[in-house]
């Protein structure tokens, strides 16, 4: 099919008449891409016939922190309400919602560039581990941290994540393991949206792995995490959703359903680490429990990937570990798709396997890695990562109503944003109705 007959035009999509409302700003001239389709929900798998929602010589115009309306831009420059604007002409760019990273680490104390040294000079992950390093390696390091070291070294890289157009980081704790720590990752994780023109969600990743001081009691620490520092840090505001690390490395079955129960008898929406290393039934688990996201899925079985699409959780896919760890077996994308499970695509920001802080490399990587179509790995940045943090009625597309979340490109073609590999063709980014730089 040709690139032309792909691309929705204003014939077909009958845009209204802007209405007597007032606008603030209006972007006028630029190719949107929507990432609307036509008549499915948000953040449903792509199809019908208006890849991308594409919407050429458009308009968005801004009231506050909304999206006022999207059309022509012929119409938008007749329409009253442009003569009150503020008005950015913007022939030729691209504007996609503003993107977002939904699996991240990236509040933590240090880094492990030495042990990947180590590993590139020969040491094995397991000695490595043996003599205290991995996962235990932050933790130490970031317990150690003040809450201003913290801070410093998370703004550096949601400064990098906000460069390539992202308007939305969900930030995992985890890497504290005791409760002090855990809290100050997630007030830390909070107050990066206070501080930075980006928005945040926080998750407390709770069952992240054991700590040294409960090497002898298992059962004690998962009876904490789940009763008294669950309730505290739900009671404090900090959680916005909870995750586990469901592996056979980690946590079981058994322990995460545990875990997953107290959150659900809180009201907490969940996400989990499912399937990156082995199948436990960790996808199974995360449909039963109805939760936002199932995240890794390297492996998954069919019955996995059909039981996800019942549920309307979303995949995240997380290439960015799959490469630094060497994985060779991608996830089951063609299940994925046949099962009809909405598919996002995140940086899963980490210093141990996934030192990423880029969500365009992460797009690219579940192209040309797990051969997602630039068409899956851009909803999956966009609408269905919106999905899996829950917040698909807000963000995601755009569209009147939602909020005013967009980034502008310098680009040919949405495909574009997956096709360079370092390249940063951002030109603007819109959050929350003001125009920041990159
Ligand atoms: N899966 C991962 O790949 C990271 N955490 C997780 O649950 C690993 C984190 C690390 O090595 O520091
Ligand atoms: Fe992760």
């Amino acid at each position: 099919m040709s690139e032309a007959r792909d691309d929705v035009s204003f014939r077909d999509a009958l845009p209204e008449e802007p209405g007597e409302g007032a606008w603030d700003r209006v972007w006028i001239g630029a190719h949107l891409a929507t990432m609307q389709e036509n008549g499915a929900a948000d953040g449903d798998a792509p199809r019908g016939r208006a890849p991308y929602g594409v919407l050429h010589d458009a308009a968005i115009a801004v009231r506050g922190e909304r999206i006022a309306w999207v059309g022509p831009a012929a119409l938008a420059r007749r329409a009253p309400a442009l003569r009150q604007a503020e008005v950015h002409e913007v022939a030729g760019a691209w504007i996609t919602p503003g993107l977002i990273d939904c699996h991240t680490h990236l509040v933590y104390g240090g880094n492990r560039v030495g042990e990947y040294e180590r590993r590139l000079c020969g040491a094995s992950y397991a000695e490595i581990a043996r003599e205290g390093g991995g996962i235990q390696a932050t933790v130490r390091a970031t317990r150690a941290a003040s809450a201003a070291d913290l801070r410093e070294q998370a703004t550096l890289r949601a400064r990098r994540l906000m460069a390539e157009g992202v308007t939305t980081i969900e930030v995992k704790s985890g890497y504290g393991l005791e409760l002090a720590t855990e809290r100050r990752i997630l007030e830390v994780a909070r107050s990066l949206e206070r501080d930075l023109p980006v928005s945040v969600a926080t998750t407390f990743l709770g069952l992240h792995a054991l700590p040294d001081e409960y090497g002898a009691d298992r059962q004690a620490y998962i009876d904490a995490v789940s009763g008294p520092w669950l309730s505290e840090l739900a009671a404090a505001g900090l959680v916005d959703a909870v995750d586990a690390f469901c592996e056979s490395i980690a946590f079981s079955i058994a322990e995460t359903e545990q875990y997953l129960s107290c959150a659900r008898a809180l009201g907490l929406p969940m996400h989990l680490h499912a399937g990156q290393l082995s199948d436990l039934g960790a996808a199974e688990l995360a449909a039963k429990f109805g939760a936002l996201s199932a995240d890794h899925l390297e492996y998954l079985g069919v019955e996995g990937a059909r039981a996800l699409a019942r549920s309307g959780t979303v995949a995240v896919l997380l290439p960015g570990a799959y490469f630094t760890l060497r994985q060779t077996e991608p996830p089951p994308v063609a299940a994925l798709r046949a099962a009809g499970v909405p598919i996002a695509v995140a940086t899963d920001c980490n210093p141990g396997t996934s030192p990423c802080t880029s969500l365009l490399l992460a797009m690219n990587m579940a192209c040309t890695l797990f051969g997602l179509t630039p068409l899956e790995a851009i909803h999956g940045t966009t609408s269905a990562a919106a999905r899996a943090l829950g917040i698909a009625a807000d963000r995601g597309t755009l569209a009147a109503g939602k909020r005013a979340d967009f980034a502008l490109w310098h680009i040919d073609r949405p495909a574009e944003l997956c096709y360079g590999l370092g390249a940063n063709p951002c030109v603007g980014v819109v959050h929350r109705g003001r125009l920041r730089e990159p």
